[in-house]
């Protein structure tokens, strides 16, 4: 892909909370080493209120302003990011576009037992609220994406070289492996290294107080 379109961007802002899915997209960014603003929201109603509903009906991060709208859904961006800017995608008639997209998206598969696992750990802070076998559960599926991951790393990244699916995945499995170990995984353990030696990952931790007072949870006893 060639570096079409980079001159045509315009001012960008990314609305963020911290170690939450916007990070792959600020972690994208400083991969990109485009300019961007940031603004960290608070991970409270203030989502649903009508200034960031404007931003994403849904009042979800992401949600990144470029060309004058706002978008959102992460996959989407990443999408748009690596096309507008040529860099870390796979083009339509590229031998890897599949797999690419493939990762892309099944960052939101392990992400979706993510986010179910942190309204039951995080979210929810009554006792009697939660459900020790949801929580089994969800964990158990974290589990299982990563036994996907491992049965198909074979090289240093997800394809023949780093791409936007690397920052996509690696930020789920950042995620998820509060819940679920990575444990005896080593393709995938050496995998993680390799992203979190990346300048680009560690500018993308830096920005405020994040969603998680704690490293990993436990699965409850039930
Ligand atoms: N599929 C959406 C999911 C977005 C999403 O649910 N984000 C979470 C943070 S990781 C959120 O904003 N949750 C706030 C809420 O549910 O109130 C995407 O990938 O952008």
């Amino acid at each position: 892909m060639v570096n079409e379109g980079l001159s045509e961007l315009g001012p960008i802002l990314l609305h963020h909370v911290p170690q939450s899915r916007s990070q792959r997209v600020l972690w994208l960014l400083h991969e990109l080493g485009i300019p961007f603003d940031v603004r960290v929201w608070p991970f409270d109603k203030t989502l649903r209120g009508p200034e960031f509903l404007a931003l994403n009906p849904a009042g979800r991060v992401p949600a990144l302003e470029m060309d004058g709208r706002s978008l959102w859904e992460t996959g989407a961006i990443i999408e748009v990011l690596c096309e507008r800017t040529g860099r870390l995608g796979r083009a339509a008639d590229h031998r890897e576009r599949a797999d690419w997209l493939i990762w892309v998206h099944f960052s939101e598969t392990i992400s979706q037992h993510a986010a179910a696992l942190t309204q039951q750990h995080v979210a929810l802070r009554e006792e009697w609220m939660r459900s020790p076998t949801i929580m089994k559960l969800e964990a158990a599926r974290v589990g299982k994406c990563f036994d996907a991951l491992e049965a198909r790393l074979k090289g240093d990244w997800l394809l023949t070289e780093f791409s936007a699916a690397d920052v996509a995945v690696g930020q789920a499995v950042l995620m998820a492996r509060r819940f679920h170990m990575v444990g005896e995984r080593p393709r995938m353990a050496a995998w993680m290294s390799r992203l979190e030696a990346r300048p680009a990952y560690r500018a993308a931790c830096d920005e405020g107080q994040g969603l998680y007072a704690q490293d990993f949870y436990e699965v409850p006893h039930v």
